[in-house]
Parts: structure tokens; C-alpha cells; sequence
């Protein structure tokens, strides 16, 4: 978008699958992350953007969570209010 900060991002995982992260402002860094953070054995990813012109270096605007539905393997993506 001209003239905008926002931005979609486009993940492309290991093993093939497409994630479009919503549109959210670009001008700080990619975090991704994971961790099994339900304990249930399988990993989920979380994915933020981190801003180092602010005072507090690691504030972000958006987080998403990102889980794999163990049984079709499709990706959810979640949108975590902070
Ligand atoms: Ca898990």
C-alpha cells in the first residue's frame, strides 16, 4: 500500500505450507518464535514484530499465534490480545 506502514507478511514453513501473517506495520522486525506452549506435544509458533526505535526495545504491537491442527495439518492463525 503507497505511502502506508502496514504490510502483510508471507510465511513459507519447512515443510511447504503457506501463512499469511494480516496486514500490521512493517517497520520493525520479524519475530518468530515456538514452543509447545499447551503441552501437548507439538509445537506452536508465535510470530510479532518488534520495534527497536521504541523506548521499551521490546514492545510489539501484534502477536499471532500460530498452532497446526494435528489431525488435516492446516494452520490457525490467532491474533493474541495484549
Ligand atoms: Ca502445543
Amino acid at each position: 500500500m503507497e505511502g502506508s506502514d502496514m504490510e502483510t507478511f508471507t510465511l513459507e514453513l519447512g515443510n511447504g505450507s503457506i501463512v499469511e501473517i494480516p496486514e500490521t506495520y512493517y517497520t520493525g522486525y520479524p519475530l518468530i518464535e515456538s514452543g509447545d506452549m499447551d503441552d501437548d506435544g507439538e509445537l506452536e509458533m508465535v510470530f510479532s514484530i518488534m520495534y527497536d526505535s521504541k523506548t521499551d526495545r521490546g514492545r510489539t504491537d501484534k502477536v499471532w499465534l500460530i498452532d497446526r491442527d494435528g489431525k488435516d495439518g492446516n494452520y490457525t492463525l490467532t491474533e493474541i490480545a495484549l
